[in-house]
């Protein structure tokens, strides 16, 4: 009898270690991620209302520096190339790249960088693949480095329906 309970309390001894070790590992995870992801230290909302399957769209930063993004051809079609471009008034940007993911499913590695056009203006071509749901909703981020920060731009957009 005795021996039972010791060994039983031995048991969850182990599994408290194990949700330690797990709880741990986690909390070690989320203090690196900054450093293993991409993370955007300035998240900037879109205009709200905006709609990137009839319209521009853009975001604008408490400086007052402006993101535009638009694609087409409209309304954004699946397979099929489209053009990206952003528009960027009021700061220097660096790399400018375009990052498309499900809003609620894993889609894969979808990121195009755009190259500069002048005058702020950045062109690149991206391409969704097809949805076994059908229609879905992407986040459509666009993604800016400047000299001191990197600035997200997380645009919502409704795909295929
Ligand atoms: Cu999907």
């Amino acid at each position: 009898m005795t021996d039972e309970s010791s060994r039983a309390s031995g048991s969850s001894l182990v599994t408290l270690a194990m949700i330690a070790l797990l709880v741990g590992i986690a909390a070690a995870g989320y203090y690196w991620s900054p450093l293993l992801l991409p993370k955007a230290d300035v998240t900037a909302p879109p205009q709200a209302g905006c709609d990137l399957q009839r319209q521009t769209c853009a975001a604008v930063l408490p400086d007052g520096a402006r993101i535009e993004l638009s694609i087409a051809p409209r309304p954004i079609p699946i397979l099929t190339p489209l053009r990206v471009e952003v528009v960027i008034t009021g700061l220097q940007a660096g790399k400018v790249e375009v990052d498309f993911a499900g809003e609620t499913m894993n889609m894969g590695y979808n990121r195009t960088s755009l190259a500069a056009n002048g005058g702020g203006r950045h062109i690149g071509e991206a391409f969704l693949p097809v949805c076994v749901s059908g229609g879905m909703n992407w986040v459509v981020t666009v993604q800016v480095e400047t000299g001191r920060q990197r600035i997200a731009v997380p645009y919502r957009v409704a795909v295929g329906f």
